[in-house]
């Protein structure tokens, strides 16, 4: 078989993963089934429920106040440029009209293609769409048992003899991909979770997967889930075009056997919950996730926050006023983040952050800092300074420093300096 030149793949993704790379910022939304239950996407399995107990949430799902254009308004309003919802999540239920299977949301007191109505409401919003799909499948009759804890069907008495065809499941998963991929328009993102021992890889038959989304789809982007590794000098086909990290953010920029940058998203839940959780404690402040989205960015990276929709099919007002404060920084700051990646031969300042675009370097502020931010790394690189938010000049002194009373504080000081032409990295 021809095995593609590194470079070629490594350019052919560069080619696709352009408009991630503008965008930056997007919403991850879980919802389903689980948001009756209000305990997480897991409930199902931490709390060991057989299948006819969470048929009783199936029974009665109809979310009655769920408008998706609301939702991608309050996405658009957040700075978000892209969005991502799950189709399926691991209690194997649809939330679109699938013709394989009857648990779907067509067939619930809900009576609707809930994936259909998200796809086309963020679309008209201006958004990109992208759609979550579990690998893993708990309601499935064929898919297996591993761990008491990924499928708690099997641990039922009723059920442990239960045979299984794995590969009949795996048949499912591609006929469902492939009808999400064909039915519902232009999909941008394609992010399948998780793999794991013994189910990763060809165990998913995923090159065979991979070739169907990408003939359905050629210009999608995949995330890297699907169990092959992407920093590797030639990826496998289903290595994925961006990297994953989860509830968190990598110490350095992400790169490849041959140290060449590599694009990834960091996804991140606003209360610790992806799922609906109806304690509201412990949300993230607007400020955590603008430095994060900061962080970000300053290593190529992208963000992509959560939302957990009610069982009425609301946005919890917690999460929208955070995103909506989010938005209200990234109008006055935008500049600096959409389309922006790390510094060039700039380590990071002990003040805060770099990003840069082009031949401007902007400079996020974000310690408390006494009497001068020192920018004596930018020594001679610098043409002028302003501050983003309003234009204001940025004094230099000669001691290539910035007197520090000239800002009202961190975290609004996003100053854009001249920084001379140089190459900056593709992504
Ligand atoms: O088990 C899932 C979890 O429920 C959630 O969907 C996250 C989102 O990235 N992915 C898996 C855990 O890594």
């Amino acid at each position: 078989m021809h095995k593609q030149r590194s470079d070629d793949v490594y350019e052919q993704r560069l080619e696709r993963i352009k408009w991630f790379r503008d965008a930056r910022f997007g919403m991850f939304i879980h919802w389903g089934l689980y948001a009756i239950p209000a305990r997480g996407e897991w409930v199902r399995s931490m709390e060991r429920m057989s299948i006819e107990d969470y048929q009783t949430y199936f029974d009665e799902f109809d979310p009655l106040r769920y408008q998706p254009r609301v939702w991608a308004q309050l996405a658009k309003e957040a700075g978000m440029k892209y969005a991502v919802l799950t189709a399926k999540h691991h209690d194997g239920f649809c939330l679109f009209d699938s013709q394989y299977t009857e648990y779907k949301a067509t067939n619930t007191p809900a009576k609707r293609d809930l994936v259909r109505e998200f796809v086309e409401a963020f679309r008209e919003e201006g958004l990109k769409v992208g759609l979550y799909y579990s690998l893993l499948d708990w309601h499935h009759p064929d898919y297996p048992a591993y761990g008491d804890r990924q499928h708690p069907m099997r641990d039922h008495p009723d059920y442990r003899e239960v045979q299984h065809e794995f590969p009949r499941y795996v048949d499912y998963m591609h006929a469902q991909v492939e009808e999400l991929l064909s039915g519902y328009g232009r999909i941008d993102i394609m992010w399948f979770d998780f793999s794991y021992p013994g189910f990763s890889g060809e165990a998913w038959r995923a090159t065979e997967l991979v070739n169907k989304v990408r003939a359905l789809q050629p210009h999608i982007l995949i995330d890297n889930r699907l169990g092959g590794d992407m920093h590797a000098e030639h990826p496998v086909a289903y290595a994925g075009d961006f990297a994953g990290p989860e509830q968190g953010v990598p110490r350095h920029p992400v790169t490849d056997e041959l140290a060449r940058r590599l694009p990834w998203e960091s996804c991140i839940t606003l209360n610790n919950s992806w799922g609906y959780h109806a304690q509201d404690w412990r949300y993230k402040t607007a400020q955590d996730v603008i430095r994060t989205l900061v962080n970000c960015v300053s290593k190529n990276g992208n963000l992509l926050v959560n939302v957990s929709p009610t069982a009425k099919g609301e946005i919890p007002q917690k999460a929208q006023s955070i995103l909506r404060e989010v938005g209200e920084w990234l109008l006055r700051n935008g500049e600096s983040i959409y389309g922006c990646g790390e510094a060039v031969d700039q380590p990071k300042p002990e003040w805060g952050r770099y990003t840069q675009r082009e031949h401007i370097l902007y400079a996020h502020l974000m310690e408390q800092v006494i009497g001068h931010v020192s920018l004596e790394g930018l020594r001679g690189k610098i043409k002028k300074a302003r501050v983003l938010a309003d234009g204001s000049e940025v004094v230099i002194t000669p001691f290539w420093n910035v007197a520090v009373d000239s800002f009202d504080g961190p975290d609004d000081i996003f100053m854009n300096f001249g920084y001379p032409a140089q190459e900056t990295y593709p992504l």
